[in-house]
């Protein structure tokens, strides 16, 4: 083998490992519905409809009323997770989907209040994982909102809630 072969085969594999690092990196899922082998729970205040949709992780969601006015909410609750800077993910495919500004919190085991990561306009979101935010996570359990209100004023908008990522 030549010295250059080598070299972009250790490049290679040097490359590969740092993306599978990056991709596993403490990255954890919650979908809504979860079975109870995933360690994550849900909870939710107000009307959620359960909907099976090819379009959704793990082919299904819960969506919202229309047109929420109330505090209608939708929570991921996490098992234990390291403390750190991480990313909040959420899965959004359905076309039902349609709050303009979709607010996100996450509150943390021991926080006295949740904290705001987020908005995103889930009509015009691309199909797939949208990132809300980013956020300083303590270690221990974690809850993830999302608000049923449209805070960009439409009306008669949905909103979705499917899977969460951290
Ligand atoms: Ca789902």
């Amino acid at each position: 083998m030549k010295k250059g072969a080598i070299l972009g085969f250790a490049l290679t594999l040097a490359i590969s490992s740092a993306l599978a690092f990056a991709e596993g990196a403490s990255a954890k899922i919650c979908d809504n519905d979860p079975t109870s082998s995933s360690g994550c729970t849900q909870n939710y205040g107000g009307t959620w409809t359960y909907e099976d949709s090819s379009k959704s992780y793990n082919s299904d969601h819960r969506i919202s009323k229309s047109g929420v006015t109330g505090n209608d909410y939708f929570e991921w609750r996490f098992p234990s997770l390291p403390s750190g800077k991480t990313t909040l993910e959420v899965y959004l495919g359905d076309s039902k989907f349609t709050n303009r500004e979709a607010d996100y919190e996450i509150l943390c085991a021991g926080w006295e209040y949740d904290e705001y990561v987020g908005s995103i306009n889930q009509y015009s979101a691309p199909s797939g994982w949208n990132t809300v935010g980013n956020i300083r996570l303590d270690s221990g359990k974690v809850i993830v909102t999302v608000w049923g209100k449209d805070k960009s004023g439409a009306s008669s908008t949905r909103t979705g809630a499917d899977a969460a990522s951290l």
